[in-house]
């Protein structure tokens, strides 16, 4: 407990530090965070391999703390990391017409093309859509922050963001995320905004 609000505090004052403009900011924050966000010092719980990918904590690299979540990628399109709710089962709550941010610093040991992409779903589970993010080359000397940004389309209830590849990379490779974030920037017009969290 002390160490996920000494972690919640940290992303709080990360947040107040890029606020000042410069980096990849945005409009702002916005909402808590969604998903785990235990950066992968405690465990892998609610990142998902997919496509054949497998998960793993990895205590010799991050970007935040002292360990990232390892991510081994196969030869295949569409492999990589999707993140759940910390049950690896329960997609993210979303409200239709919410503005939602999926951000996270990434790393690779080749510099393979990738991509952020966000699963809406509706209330039942059926899919909906897919939001495509920029297909980019992995840094493969330090973690580097990615941002998608979208509007939850109508009927959307949940939400499955995910870094996967675009097209067969061709050999397979290890990918490393840390600090990851999904959160409402911008809720829907007539439904009351989720305020930030105080510190
Ligand atoms: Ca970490």
């Amino acid at each position: 407990m002390r160490r996920s609000i000494g972690i919640a505090l940290v992303i709080a004052l990360l947040a107040a530090a890029c606020g000042g403009g410069g980096g990849s900011g945005g409009p702002g924050d916005g909402g808590s965070n969604l998903v785990n966000d235990s950066n992968g010092e405690e465990g892998q719980e609610g990142y998902v391999g997919h496509g054949g990918a497998t998960v793993s904590l990895d205590s010799n690299t991050s970007s935040v703390g002292s360990a990232s979540v390892k991510v081994e990628i196969p030869d295949a399109a569409g492999a990589g990391v999707q993140v759940w709710q910390p049950d690896g089962l329960t997609q993210t709550p979303v409200t239709a017409g919410g503005e939602y941010q999926f951000s996270a610093d990434v790393k690779g040991d080749a510099g393979k093309s990738v991509r952020m992409e966000i699963l809406w779903h509706r209330a039942d589970g059926t899919f909906l859509v897919t939001t495509l993010g920029e297909i980019f080359s992995l840094p493969t000397d330090d973690f580097k922050g990615f941002t998608l940004a979208a509007e939850a389309p109508d009927e959307a209830a949940q939400a499955v963001p995910q870094i996967v590849t675009d097209a067969a990379p061709g050999a397979s490779f290890t990918l490393w995320i840390d600090n990851v974030s999904f959160r409402e920037t911008s809720a829907a017009p007539g439904s009351s905004v989720t305020p930030p969290a105080t510190p």
